[in-house]
């Protein structure tokens, strides 16, 4: 105990690795350290509290309905990440519009959040693992005007940060900001995080493979016959791989990590463009993989390279291990 750092410590010890000015990105993480723990509470009693189980009644600018917790949380880091005085718009799965600070303060905002505020909403009633993901830009358009479109719309490879948290059987924010992934565990007695996952880097290849097989039947001929070759015998490359499939993409990347492994969201007959979206769910998880020495694309190009054309477009995502996401682009091809 007496060698553990905490997430605050951490940050003031490595900010001269962030380009920009320190106290912003303290500010900014401690807006999401803050909505964290709020969440963290909340979801720990979920099934004691009426207001936090099931449906609205209503449905994202997707299409999906939405839960209680979907809605709690995105006001959550939504009034946390104002608060900081940092933001000048968020985007969020959970709103049709961007969100753009008009006043004085956010117009001197510097930074762009898009943030998924909990991801993997179908697992809130079943108690398993669900998530928050949010990636960070500073903003092109001028300080001191309101934020447009462009900023939101940046390539994945403009994040100046990112992260995840995972609400798991332990809750732990894992973030990058460009110099290497590290992960921190709530301590929930005293509200606190620690490092206990310094360096986080993926190994290069694993034996997991984690795709809603499900869909197997609206998949193209290449993905059917790469999701047979993950269960092909071939000692020499680790075959049959071990199928795992959580169903939050946050828990299931994390699980490659730790592991490697290869997390699969294809397009198919039934979602042309796959169901995960670039902006806030794919782009910060292909930047973390990337700085933990893993590789994101969506089989044709690396996902931190694609030009975004709207706030809530999908794409195509194949993630984890280095030598398996490379092997299955190669199958693809
Ligand atoms: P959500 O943000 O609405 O929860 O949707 C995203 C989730 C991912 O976490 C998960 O990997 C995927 O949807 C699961 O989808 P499916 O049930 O189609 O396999
Ligand atoms: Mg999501």
């Amino acid at each position: 105990m007496s060698n553990l750092i905490t997430l605050g410590e951490f940050i003031i010890k490595n900010q001269q690795d962030f380009p920009y000015a320190k106290g912003e990105l303290t500010r900014l993480f401690n807006a999401i350290t803050l909505a964290s723990k709020v969440m963290n509470s909340q979801i720990n009693k979920a099934g004691l509290v009426d207001d936090l189980m099931g449906k609205v009644g209503t449905q994202n600018v997707q299409g999906e309905e939405q839960k209680k917790l979907d809605v709690y949380a995105n006001k959550i880091f939504i009034n946390a990440l104002k608060a900081r005085n940092e933001v000048c718009g968020i985007a969020s799965e959970e709103e049709e519009e961007t969100i753009i600070f008009e006043n004085e303060v956010g117009k001197n905002g510097k930074y762009i959040v898009l943030i998924d505020p909990i991801d993997g909403s179908s697992n809130i009633e079943v108690n398993v693992s669900i998530g928050t993901v949010f990636a960070i830009y500073r903003r092109i358009s001028p300080v001191g005007t309101t934020a447009v479109l462009a900023d939101f719309l940046q390539k994945g490879r403009h994040q100046v940060a990112a992260g995840y948290v995972i609400f798991g059987s332990s809750t732990m924010l894992v973030f990058t900001t460009g110099n290497g992934v590290n992960g921190f565990t709530l301590d929930p007695s005293i509200g606190v995080f620690y490092l206990s996952h310094p360096n986080m880097t993926i190994p290069k290849i694993g034996n997991i493979y984690s795709v809603n097989e499900g869909n197997y039947a609206y998949f193209s001929d290449k993905m059917k016959a790469y999701i047979n070759y993950c269960k092909d015998i071939d000692a020499t490359t680790n075959r049959p791989y071990t199928g795992r499939y959580i169903g939050s993409m946050i828990a299931d990347l994390h699980r490659n990590f730790l592991k490697g492994g290869i997390y699969l969201y294809p397009d198919s007959a039934k979602a042309p463009n796959g169901k995960l979206r670039l902006l806030y769910e794919c782009n910060p998880m292909a930047f973390l993989i990337e700085q933990a020495g893993g590789k994101a694309t969506d089989g044709q190009q690396a996902i931190l390279d694609k030009a975004p054309m709207e706030i809530h477009e999908r794409t195509p995502f194949y993630a984890g291990s280095k030598e398996m996401v490379s092997e299955l682009e190669n199958k693809l091809s």
